[in-house]
């Protein structure tokens, strides 16, 4: 269900993220070897870690690092970290005490498969394991200091500044009622999609800049395009997720706008979540105008394939 096939998305591209998430995969698999001792939590994290995605972050983390003009070998340990804690919040997501879901990527949850104690234990490693990587950026020869900022960056957007922040405003808004068009919502929305969302894409774009030798002035251009991005992301997201399920359904209103959970398209309407996306990625290209024109290529690719994904 994850496969990169839009065909609206350039073909060139689409073989460039092809080899990118192969290498990504890879070098995912490197990072945890499945031996004693603890071998089930090993096989929890993995179970996750390597399933099917997208690696959208990971491929914006190499992108920003190349674009500065950094090698892909050094934004590797920083981009397999953020797929660490991206793995990490969909295991915990899924957990009976969270959303409580059966599937994920089209497979049985983790805690369905490993039960609900290796599961946490294996998000919490996931965590622990992405610090560990990023700070073994030393061995390449990444000076401390830009190994410290990056750190500093991906703890950001794990914690009160990100996405346990955007989950905690999630369920404090479960029970809330907003009226179509509330300027309230809005704002509510935004903070969570802000955190639960944006905030890693951020954080994998402003690490691989970082990593990458960027300077200060490309640095904050990047977040400005990954905040764009992120959110845009979000917004199809929510779309898909009634444009899906109305298919599914055969109905007109999908199945959030039933069960009543805020989505951009239950405050502005699908076709004004749609300009608003469209929006996003024309902001997110401006932010990039900085830049050498033939080097943005991957980024402004990958923002377009967020806005024209399927799934
Ligand atoms: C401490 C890491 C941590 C998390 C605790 C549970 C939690 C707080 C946050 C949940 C965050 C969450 C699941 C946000 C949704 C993010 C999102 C848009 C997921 C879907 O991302 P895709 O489409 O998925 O990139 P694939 O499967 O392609 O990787």
């Amino acid at each position: 269900s994850h496969s990169l096939t839009a065909d609206s998305v350039d073909s060139e591209f689409m073989s460039y993220m092809l080899h990118k998430s192969k290498s990504v995969n890879k070098a995912l698999d490197d990072t945890i070897p499945l031996c004693e001792p603890v071998l089930k939590i090993r096989e929890a994290m993995r179970y996750t870690l390597l399933s099917d995605g997208k690696r959208v972050r990971p491929m914006l983390c190499l992108a920003a690092c190349e674009l500065v003009g950094g090698q892909e070998s050094t934004a590797m340990p920083a981009a397999c970290a953020i797929e660490m804690i991206h793995a990490s919040s969909l295991i915990q997501d899924d957990l009976p005490c969270m959303d409580d879901d059966n599937l994920r990527r089209g497979k049985p949850t983790n805690h369905k498969v490993f039960g609900e104690d290796i599961a946490v234990l294996a998000a919490d490693a996931l965590i622990a394991l992405a610090v560990k990587q990023t700070a073994t950026l030393t061995l390449l020869d990444v000076p401390p200091e830009k190994v410290l900022r990056a750190i500093l960056e991906m703890t950001k957007a794990v914690g009160l500044e990100g996405l346990v922040a955007g989950q905690a405003a999630d369920i404090a808004g479960e029970g809330m009622s907003f009226e179509d068009d509330d300027k309230a919502g809005l704002e509510h929305l935004e903070f969570i999609h802000l955190h639960k969302t944006a905030a890693l894409l951020e954080a994998a774009v402003v690490m691989g800049a970082i990593v990458g030798g960027g300077s200060d002035e490309e640095i904050e251009k990047l977040r400005r395009y990954a905040r764009c991005v992120g959110l845009m992301f979000q917004v199809v997201d929510d779309v898909l997720d009634v444009t899906k399920s109305s298919e599914e359904l055969g109905k007109t209103a999908g199945k959030d706008l039933i069960a009543g959970k805020l989505t951009y398209p239950r405050v502005m309407g699908v076709e004004k979540s749609r300009e608003y996306a469209e929006r996003l990625n024309k902001e997110a290209r401006e932010h990039l105008q900085v830049f050498d024109s033939n080097k943005v290529a991957p980024l402004l690719f990958l923002a377009d394939y967020i806005v024209k994904r399927e799934n």
